[in-house]
């Protein structure tokens, strides 16, 4: 069944491995097409329990995003290519005479969610065990925290009780501050089709903006932001009012339920809530009468509750109203936490969070710090948690951290504050950059880079949102020099002289080890452990390369065939009473508040295509074109009192930073909000990077940052000159105000703007004379496009406004080989030639524009996404578009009617 990793050179071959992106965990059947080119066709596994077939656009694209483009391919030091011994020395060299000088404090290690669990179990171990120091955090901080503080405080682990089967079976699913169609679609393709099954099932999203999530929602709470506690807690309330507490329940498997009820009150009546919340009274009723009277609820959230500074509250208050009605553990009921990224769960697991030891023990507890000492037969064990994220930058900015390994995150975009995290890596004396990519926006300040090996070649497990451990497996020989994240940290550990401890041949052997540390005096002496993977702590090496898809715990004598699908039916917590916690919480208005200088809120994520800093997905041009520039959205009574027009470029502002951005005016945003997705990097974009306006405030309990919430102020702005320029060949965009570059198949487009736009600096191979130009001498707007051997080489517009379907056609042209004179002009006076305006594309498993689509719409009558399926395919793969393609029907319907009356 099972791939493996020495791949024959036999074509093609099969290998099951696991997506690259969400913590969805969806299982990939892949079959290598050609090894040497790296080609591969991806599928949906039909055999994996997390997606049992399906994909969505970006797993479904992940096959464009495997070769070696921007590649690192070998050590760097100080921009110098070097061997693996002279990088591996110079690694230990500067962290010995960190550790002599400085003391194991000055070091810090910061990973990531996208690190194999075996990468992530040899950080951990070098850093806690062997140097001595609790500095290892992880991008999990920005993500992941306030939910693992808050189900620490409820159930005394770090578990998710439910599966993602659950979300079928509920009678209602509540979405709370979780965009599910655009980033965890699968789970969103699943929730879809279990209500087109079961119409009656509800589904309710709570959510400030009006995202494409709310496609399928009965019930869509557009909260004012960051005020989750108060809804849930009135919920709370409710409940209690209204008889729905499961007394038996509550007695027997909890405690706090009284003080909690307490501070729950407090939140005040219906109106006051509604008014607290920005929701209408009738709405917040209809949702809390809901959830009263399903048994079958889930509640799942993701970052709109997690990065907050109220974040852990939220997730108790929302933990909470399960806990006290016994709707956990049971089939179709659960809190349920969807996690980020492929293998936030399994970094949870080994302990890469600052503040966890190692298999979910503690610094708390000076048993499991002994326990794990003796396992390790460590010399220097950490015995307090170390900095996370924000602390951490902050230090290194102090002086404090003189040595820091960042691998497989890119934190100069995704902190807040970036600008302090520039600063801080600008004065710390090492940092060394593990990366799969040749230059990011952190490893410009690298001394050293370290060329990792990356999905489609690495090799090792993941975990995902429910709990289920999956292989992700190599499909390729490693690229260049690079290597496993593992073998490199190993190497090092060896150098610095932690050798013996750091001994592995391959990722086997680590995770039988770590399935080892799991089930280490678990259930037998001292305190029980959720997480205990022993029963495959003996699997051989060949075993390990077969090992399928499963659940933990995976208790050692337990029947494989049991699996733990649900948790704490009947109580069973891992606190010390064995009680649930519901934990005491209260709203504070001071939360996210706008101020004089800032009135507005600055909410930040994510779009469907795209993957945080974009290092893989900006590789595939289909991923590219679904939303190709940054951009904040704008509420249109903000854009009316500011001034702003669709489309035109502004000036946003926090108390951190201030960019230039295009501005997207919709009433998906509520008024007095701001949404700016967070993706744009220094290497595609000017000016479009969201971390430096973004506030570093960070939740009392989980640390985490409250990146969805920062005060803001918007202005337009006036720079004299737009420009679009497409070309064949990269451009260089420093030099202007404004600058994007966005991929296509053949090349990448350039948005420009500037007070004056000198394009004479433009490195344009064609022949002059083959160059034609026009411009119109009423607006003085410009078109320049040269061509070499009739194929079209860059076409520069200047002064003009382009529609998204002028700019799809335009770079179609580029697809041609040979383009007549007697067509030449089409590009000048802006004409395509009939049948190639499709306009933006929609679908991007398909490649479908806009205009295709709507011609379709309006000529055969389509009334339901189904039949636009039927007849050009959209939106039948992945089914990410369908909300986009239903409101595209709708449009098409309103002109219609418009036009008639
Ligand atoms: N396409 C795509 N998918 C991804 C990723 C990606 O980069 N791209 N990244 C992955 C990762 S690592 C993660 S963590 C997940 C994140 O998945 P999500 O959390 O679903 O995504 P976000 O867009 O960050 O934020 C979700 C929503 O929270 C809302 N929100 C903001 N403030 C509040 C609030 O106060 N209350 C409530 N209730 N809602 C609020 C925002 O308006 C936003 O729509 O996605 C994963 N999947
Ligand atoms: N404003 C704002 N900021 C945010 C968020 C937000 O919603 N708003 N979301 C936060 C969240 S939830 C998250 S998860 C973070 C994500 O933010 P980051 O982790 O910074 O983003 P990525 O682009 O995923 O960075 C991963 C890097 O690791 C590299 N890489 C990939 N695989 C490997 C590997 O196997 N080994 C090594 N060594 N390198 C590898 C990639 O090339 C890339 O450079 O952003 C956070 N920041
Ligand atoms: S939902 Fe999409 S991105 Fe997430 S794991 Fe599945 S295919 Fe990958
Ligand atoms: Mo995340």
């Amino acid at each position: 069944m099972a791939g493996s990793i020495n791949i024959s050179n036999e074509h093609p071959k099969v290998i099951h491995t696991t997506c690259a992106y969400c913590g969805v965990g969806c299982g990939i059947k892949a079959t290598v097409t050609d090894k040497e080119l790296h080609l591969v066709d991806i599928e949906g596994r039909k055999d994996h329990p997390a997606n049992l077939g399906r994909l969505c656009s970006k797993g479904s694209a992940l096959g464009e995003t495997v070769s070696l483009e921007n590649r690192l391919l070998t050590p760097f030091i100080d921009e110098q290519r070097v061997g693996w011994d002279k990088a591996l020395d110079e690694v230990a060299n500067r962290l010995k005479a960190t550790l002599d000088e400085y003391g194991p404090e000055a070091v810090a290690l910061y990973g990531s969610g996208q690190l194999l669990t075996e990468d992530y179990y040899v950080a951990n171990k070098l850093m806690k065990g062997f140097i001595g120091t609790g500095n290892m955090d992880t991008n999990s901080r920005l993500c992941m925290a306030s939910t693992v503080a808050g189900q620490k405080r409820a159930f005394g682990s770090d578990t998710v009780p439910g599966s993602y089967e659950d979300l079928e079976l509920a009678d209602m699913v509540v979405l709370v501050g979780a965009n599910t169609a655009w980033c965890h679609p699968v789970l969103f393709q699943r929730i879809r089709a279990a209500k087109e099954q079961r119409p009656e099932m509800k589904v309710v999203v709570i959510d400030p903006r009006v995202t494409d999530t709310c496609d399928i929602a009965d019930l869509h709470l557009p909260l004012k932001s960051g005020t989750d506690t108060a809804l849930f807690n009135k919920l709370f309330s409710y409940l209690q009012k209204h008889n729905k507490v499961d007394t038996a329940y509550v007695d027997q498997h909890t405690q706090g339920f009284e003080e909690a009820l307490k501070a729950a009150e407090k939140v005040g009546d219906f109106s006051a809530v509604a008014e607290l919340c920005g929701v209408e009274k009738t709405a917040l009723k209809q949702f809390c009468q809901w959830f009263a009277d399903t048994d079958k609820v889930v509640t799942a959230w993701s970052q709109g509750v997690n990065q907050s500074v109220a974040g852990t509250d939220k997730v108790n208050a929302i933990v909470n109203c399960h806990l006290i009605t016994g709707r956990i553990g049971k089939p179709g009921t659960g809190p349920l936490s969807l996690t980020g990224q492929p293998n936030a769960m399994g970094g949870r697991e080994v302990g890469g969070l600052a503040n966890q030891l190692a298999a979910h023990m503690e610094f708390a507890n000076a048993e499991d710090i002994d326990r794990v000492r003796r396992f390790w037969n460590a010399p220097n064990i950490a015995r307090s948690p170390g900095k996370t994220a924000v602390d951490l930058f902050n230090a290194m900015d102090n002086g404090e951290i003189k040595f820091v390994w960042i691998m497989g995150t890119n934190p100069v975009v995704s902190m807040p504050d970036a600008n302090t995290v520039i600063s801080a890596l600008k004065k710390c004396p090492t940092v060394v950059v593990s990366d799969c990519i040749e230059k990011t926006d952190t490893s410009e300040f690298a001394h050293i880079r370290l060329p990792a090996a990356g999905w489609s070649e690495k090799d090792g497990t993941v975990t995902n949102s429910e709990r289920r451990i999956s292989r992700q497996r190599a499909l390729f020989d490693l690229s260049g020099e690079s290597k496993p994240d593992w073998w490199i940290i190993s190497r090092v550990a060896e150098k610095v002289g932690f050798g013996e401890a750091f001994d592995y041949q391959s990722s086997a052997d680590i995770f039988r080890e770590h399935a080892a540390l799991s089930a280490f005096e678990n259930n037998s002496q001292g305190r029980v452990r959720d997480f205990n993977i022993g029963a495959v702590a003996s699997i051989s090496d060949a075993e390990y390369e077969a090992l399928e898809p499963f659940q933990w715990p995976l208790i050692k004598g337990h029947k494989a065939a049991q699996p733990h699908t649900r948790l704490f039916a009947d109580g069973g917590y891992f606190t010390e009473t064995g009680r649930a916690t519901v934990v005491s919480t209260e709203f504070k208005v001071s939360y996210h508040q706008p101020n004089t200088d800032y009135p507005l809120l600055l909410n930040t994520g994510r779009v469907r295509d795209h993957w945080h800093t974009m290092t893989r997905t900006a590789l595939s041009p289909r991923l590219s074109q679904h939303m190709d520039e940054p951009f904040v959205e704008v509420h249109p009574d903000d854009a009316e009192k500011y001034g702003l027009a669709d489309q035109a470029l502004c000036r946003l502002s926090t108390a951190f930073d201030s960019i230039l951005i295009r501005v997207t005016v919709t009433p998906s945003v509520g008024k007095g909000n701001v949404f700016m997705p967070m993706h744009w990097t220094r290497q595609n974009s000017k000016t479009g990077h969201c971390g430096v306006l973004v506030k570093s405030a960070v939740d009392p309990w989980s640390k985490q940052p409250g990146c969805k919430h920062t005060p803001a102020s918007i202005e337009a702005v006036s720079l004299q000159q737009q420009a679009v320029l497409l070309s064949r060949q990269k451009q260089c965009f420093d030099r202007f105000d404004y600058g994007t570059e966005v991929k296509f198949q053949q090349g990448f487009r350039y948005e420009l703007a500037g007070q004056s736009i000198d394009t004479t600096a433009l490195d344009i191979i064609g022949s002059e004379k083959e160059r034609i130009d026009y411009t119109d001498p009423e607006t003085g707007s410009s078109r320049s496009a040269w061509f070499a051997l009739g194929q079209l080489q860059a076409l520069l517009i200047v002064g003009e406004t382009l529609s998204d379907s002028d700019r799809s056609w335009l770079q179609g042209a580029f697809d041609k080989e040979d383009i007549p004179f007697s067509e030449r002009w089409r590009l000048l006076a802006g004409m395509p030639p009939q049948g190639e305006d499709t306009g933006k594309v929609i679908c991007a498993c398909f490649g479908v524009g806009e205009k295709t689509i709507c011609r379709a719409i309006e000529e055969e009558g389509f009334s339901d996404p189904a039949e636009v399926g039927q007849s050009l395919k959209a939106g039948t793969n992945c089914g990410s578009c369908i909300p986009e393609i239903r409101k595209l029907i709708s449009q098409v319907e309103d002109l219609a009617i418009n036009a008639a009356s």
